[in-house]
C-alpha cells in the first residue's frame, strides 16, 4: 500500500472527533487511568518540547485505553500571564484576543498530531467560569485565614511607577526604560503555605520510588526545615525611636554549640533594629555614608543579593554575649535575610563559611570552638563546619558537639533566655500582581467594614474590555469605573481591590477541574464523586523545570482543597515523569538560540506519524533528545515499509491460530520476534519501566525484519495483527488506516502473549575443521558466538587438542569452522 499521510491522517483525525473516541467514559466502574501533560502556555506556536510532552503522554493515554481502562488525557490553556500584555503593548491587540487567538492555533497544531485528547474536558483558565470558580477558593480561603494582606517588597521601576515582575527586571535595571529598579514596600496579598509545611515535607515520603528522586530533594531544600534554638542578646545601650524601645536582639541558630565563637552578630538591613537607627542616624553616630550604604542594600532585591560578595556596615552598637559576657559589634550585613527566623544571626566566622568570609573581610575575629575528632586539616578553607568536641567554651569543653547542642539548647529553655525553634525556609506565597491579564481577586475595601469578599452571586469578577495597556502603571487601577463598586455588606460606595492573581493560583487546581465533566462544570468547580473516581493523577509528565514551583503549590492546593472539602486526595500526583530536554547541535532548542525547528513543517514534509515515531525513538523520556534529521527520514522510511509489507498479509478479522510444529525455523524465528515486542510492550508501559519506547520501538523494527525473512501468509498476517496493535500508541494514524483495511478494526484489543511463539527453539550447526566436517552441536536459536564456540570446541576436540588455532568462524545457526595449524 502506498504511504499517503496526507490524506489517511486527516480522515482519522476526523473520524476521531466525530465518534468522540477520546472522551472518558460515564462508567465509573472500569478501572481508571487519569494521564496528564502538564498543561501549555499559549504563546502563538506549539514547540518540540510540547510535541516530546504530548507524545508521551498520548502513547500512554492510547495504551491504557486499548487495555480496557476509562482514560482521562486531558488538555488545557495555562492563559494568564505577562506576555498577551507585552504583545498587547507592542502589536496594540488586546490580550485577550491574542490569547484565544493563540489558543486556537495551537490547538490546531495539536490536533494534527492526532493526539487523543479529551475535547469536553478542555479548559482556559481565562475563562469566565475558571475565574469564578478560583474567585470562590480565594473567598473560602480568605475566610479561613489562609490568605492575609501585608507590606511587602516588590520590584518599584520610579521611571513607569510601576510595579516589575522578577522577570522584568534585567541586571537591577527596569526592561523597559533602563532605569535602576528600587524595593518598594507595598501591600501585597500572601496565602499561608508555611502553615502547610510540615505537611507538605513529610508527604513527600509517600511520593518516594515514584516522582524523581532529583525532584523530591528539591522540594525538600526548598521547604528547609531546620531545628535549632532562638535567644536574645541583650543591647549594651537600648535603641529608641518615636514609637519602640528595643533592648534586645533575637537571634536564630542551627548551631548552639559554637555560641562561645560568636564573634559579632550580624542584621538584615529591613531589622526593626536597623530601621530605628536609621529614623535618628546621628543620635547613634551613623555617618551618612553609612546609611547610604545600608539604603543601597534595602534597594537591592534578595535574589541579587545572594550573587553579591559579603558586605556589611557597622552600626556601632554593641550587644552583651549570654554566657561569657563579652562586648559583641552588630553590622548590617547582604546576606542577612529579614523574612527568615529573626532577621538577624550570632555570626562564628571558625565555623560557617558565609561568617568567616565577611570576617576576614572586615577584620573581625575568628575564635575556633568545635575541634575536629580526625586530624582533620581545614586549615585551606579556614572555618571547620563539621562535628567536633568542644574548645574555649568553658564548662562544656571536652564535650560532642551534638551533646553540647543539646545541653545549651536545655540551659536557655531552663533560664527562659531561650526556646528551642524548628525553621522552615519555605516564604508565604505572594499572590498579588499588579497586571492586568490575570484573575482579579475578589475583594472590596470599604471605608467603613474593612476589606469585604464579593459576595458569591456575584462572581466572577470580571476584567473589564476596555483597558489600555501600554505598560504604565495598573490597568484595572487607572480604569475610569471598573473599580467603583458597592460593599457587600453595608451597601455603600467602595473600591474594587484592582490586584490580579499570580497566574501560579490557576495551574494549582486545573487537573482537579478537569475531572468534572462538561454538563456540571457551570455548577460545580470541582465535583466531588468525579474527582474521587478519577484522582489522583496517576502519571504527570512536564519539565522538570517545574520541580518546585508549580509542583509545590499544585500539592499545597490540594491539600487545601482536601480541607475545603472538594477532594478527598492529599497529593494530586501519584506519579511524576520529568521529561527531557529538546536539543539541536548539542544546544536546548529554542528561539533565542535560533535552532529551533518548528513541528508544523516536519508534519507537513512527513506527517504526523514519522514526527511521532521519531520524538518516541531517539531517547527514552527522561533523557534529553537530540534532534536529527537523518534520524526524522529514518523513521519515515520505517513507516513506509509497514505500508509496503502489508501486500503479504493476507486479510482476517482475528488472530489466527497458528501451531508451531509445522513451522520453519525461520517462522518461528518470525513468530518469536513479534511475541517478544509484544511482551516487551507491557512492560514498556510502566512507570518503573520509565516508558522505554525507544526499545519498544527496536523490538518491533526486528520483528518486521524477522517477518520478512519468512514467506508463510499466516505468520504475516499475524505478526500485523500484533504489530499494528503494538505501534497504535505511537502511530496511531497508520495503525487505524491499515487494521481497518486489513482486519476490518474498528478498535483496539489487549491481545494475549503467546508463551510458547517464545519458547527457545534449538537448532543443529555444523562444526568443521579445516573445511572438513567433524561433529555437531544443539543450541538455542540465536545463540551467542561464545557460547557456541565454546560448545563447538569440546564437540570436535580430539581434532584440534594438537594444533593451534589460527581462525574462528561462525555462521550464525548454521556451522562453525575452525581453521588450525
Ligand atoms: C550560628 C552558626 C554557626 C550558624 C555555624 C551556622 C553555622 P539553616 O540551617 O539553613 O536554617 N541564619 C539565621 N537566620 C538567618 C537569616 N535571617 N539570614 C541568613 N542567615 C541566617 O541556617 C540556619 C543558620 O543560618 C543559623 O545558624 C544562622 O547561622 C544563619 F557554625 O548561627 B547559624
Ligand atoms: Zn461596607
Amino acid at each position: 500500500m502506498e504511504y499517503n499521510p496526507k490524506v489517511i491522517e486527516k480522515k482519522w483525525q476526523k473520524f476521531w472527533e466525530e465518534s468522540g473516541a477520546y472522551e472518558p467514559k460515564e462508567n465509573k466502574s472500569l478501572p481508571k487511568k487519569y494521564i496528564l501533560s502538564m498543561f501549555p502556555y499559549p504563546s502563538g506556536n506549539i514547540h518540540m518540547g510540547h510535541v516530546r510532552n504530548y507524545c508521551i503522554s498520548d502513547a500512554i493515554a492510547r495504551k491504557f485505553r486499548k487495555d480496557g481502562y476509562n482514560v482521562l488525557h486531558p488538555i488545557g490553556w495555562d492563559a494568564f500571564g505577562m506576555p498577551a500584555e507585552n504583545a498587547a503593548i507592542k502589536h496594540k491587540t488586546h490580550p485577550k484576543k491574542w490569547t484565544y487567538s493563540n489558543i486556537k492555533n495551537m490547538k490546531s497544531q495539536l490536533y494534527s498530531l492526532g493526539f487523543s485528547f479529551s475535547k469536553t474536558r478542555e479548559l482556559a483558565t481565562c475563562d469566565l467560569i475558571y475565574s469564578k470558580w478560583e474567585q470562590s477558593f480565594f473567598i473560602a480561603m480568605w475566610e479561613k485565614g489562609l490568605i492575609y494582606r501585608k507590606k511587602g517588597f516588590l520590584n518599584w521601576c520610579p521611571n513607569d511607577q510601576t510595579v516589575l515582575a522578577n522577570e522584568q527586571v534585567i541586571e537591577g535595571k527596569c526592561w523597559r526604560c533602563d532605569t535602576p529598579v528600587v524595593q518598594k514596600e507595598m501591600y501585597q496579598y500572601y496565602i499561608k503555605i508555611t502553615d502547610y509545611a510540615e505537611e507538605l515535607l513529610r508527604d513527600l515520603d509517600t511520593l518516594e520510588g515514584k516522582w524523581p528522586n532529583q525532584v523530591l530533594t528539591m522540594q525538600k531544600n526548598w521547604i528547609g526545615k531546620s531545628e535549632g534554638l532562638s535567644f536574645s542578646f541583650d543591647l549594651e545601650k537600648s535603641i529608641q525611636s518615636e514609637d519602640c524601645v528595643i533592648s534586645a536582639l533575637e537571634v536564630f541558630t542551627t548551631r548552639p554549640d559554637t555560641i562561645f565563637g560568636v564573634s559579632y552578630c550580624a542584621l538584615a538591613p529591613e531589622h526593626p533594629l536597623v530601621k530605628a537607627m536609621l529614623k535618628n542616624p546621628e543620635v547613634y553616630g551613623l555617618s551618612k555614608e553609612a546609611v547610604e550604604q545600608i539604603q543601597a542594600i534595602q534597594n537591592t532585591s534578595e535574589r541579587e543579593r545572594a550573587q553579591q560578595e559579603k558586605m556589611g556596615i557597622p552600626l556601632g552598637i554593641y550587644a552583651i554575649h549570654p554566657l561569657s559576657e563579652k562586648k559583641i559589634p552588630l553590622w548590617v550585613a547582604n546576606f542577612v535575610l529579614m523574612g527568615y527566623g529573626s532577621g538577624a544571626v550570632m555570626s562564628v566566622p571558625a565555623h560557617d563559611e558565609r561568617d568567616f568570609e565577611f570576617a576576614k573581610k572586615y577584620n573581625l575575629p575568628i575564635i575556633p570552638v568545635i575541634a575536629p575528632k580526625d586530624s582533620v586539616d581545614y586549615s585551606k578553607q579556614g572555618f571547620y563546619a563539621e562535628s567536633g568536641t568542644l574548645i574555649n567554651s568553658q564548662e562544656y569543653n571536652g564535650l560532642d558537639n551534638e551533646e553540647a547542642k543539646r545541653k545549651i539548647i536545655a540551659y536557655f529553655e531552663k533560664n527562659g533566655k531561650g526556646k528551642s525553634v524548628v525553621n522552615y525556609k519555605l516564604r508565604d506565597w505572594g499572590i498579588s500582581r499588579q497586571r492586568y491579564w490575570g484573575t482579579p481577586i475578589p475583594l472590596i475595601h470599604c471605608e467603613f467594614c474593612g476589606i469585604v469578599p464579593e459576595s458569591l452571586e456575584k462572581l466572577p469578577v470580571a476584567l473589564p474590555e476596555d483597558v489600555s495597556i501600554d505598560g504604565e502603571g495598573n490597568p484595572l487601577d487607572k480604569h475610569p469605573t471598573w473599580k467603583r463598586c458597592v460593599c457587600p455588606q453595608c451597601g455603600k460606595e467602595a473600591i474594587r481591590e484592582t490586584d490580579t492573581l499570580d497566574t501560579f493560583m490557576e495551574s494549582s487546581w486545573y487537573f482537579l477541574r478537569y475531572t468534572t465533566s462538561q454538563s456540571l462544570r457551570d455548577s460545580e468547580a470541582i465535583n466531588t464523586q468525579e474527582a474521587r473516581y478519577w484522582m489522583d493523577v496517576d502519571e504527570y509528565i512536564g519539565g522538570i523545570e517545574h520541580a518546585i514551583l508549580h509542583l509545590l503549590y499544585a500539592r499545597f492546593f490540594t491539600k487545601v482543597l482536601k480541607t475545603l472539602g472538594y477532594t478527598e486526595s492529599s497529593e494530586p500526583f501519584s506519579h511524576l515523569l520529568t521529561q527531557g530536554m529538546v536539543t539541536k547541535d548539542g544546544a536546548k532548542m529554542s528561539k533565542s538560540k535560533g535552532n529551533v525547528v518548528d513541528p508544523s513543517e516536519i508534519i507537513t514534509q512527513f506527517g504526523a506519524d514519522t514526527a511521532r515515531l521519531f520524538i518516541l525513538f531517539a531517547a527514552p523520556p527522561i533523557r534529553e533528545l537530540e534532534w536529527n534529521d537523518s534520524a526524522v527520514e529514518g523513521s519515515y522510511r520505517f513507516i513506509k515499509r509497514l505500508c509496503a509489507k502489508i501486500e503479504k498479509v493476507q486479510k482476517i478479522t482475528a488472530l489466527p491460530k497458528i501451531t508451531a510444529e509445522n513451522l520453519s525455523e525461520a517462522e518461528k524465528y518470525a513468530r518469536k520476534k513479534v511475541y517478544e515486542a509484544l511482551k516487551k510492550s507491557y512492560e514498556t508501559f510502566t512507570h518503573e519501566s520509565g516508558y522505554a519506547f525507544n526499545t519498544l520501538i527496536a523490538a518491533c523494527m526486528e520483528a518486521l525484519n524477522a517477518l520478512n525473512e519468512q514467506d508463510n501468509v499466516e505468520v504475516w498476517s499475524e505478526g500485523y495483527f500484533i504489530l499494528l496493535n503494538i505501534l497504535e500508541p505511537i502511530i496511531p494514524h497508520i495503525c487505524w488506516e491499515l487494521s481497518q483495511e486489513y482486519f476490518n478494526l474498528a478498535n483496539f484489543a489487549p491481545i494475549v502473549v503467546d508463551g510458547s511463539a517464545l519458547k527457545e527453539d534449538s537448532i543443529t550447526m555444523a562444526i568443521t575443521v579445516n573445511g572438513k566436517r567433524r561433529g555437531e552441536i544443539k543450541v538455542a536459536l540465536n545463540a551467542e558466538n561464545a557460547e557456541v564456540l565454546a560448545l563447538a570446541k569440546v564437540a570436535v576436540e580430539k581434532w584440534i587438542a594438537d594444533f593451534t588455532i589460527v581462525k574462528e568462524i561462525v555462521v550464525p545457526n548454521k556451522l562453525v569452522n575452525f581453521v588450525v595449524k
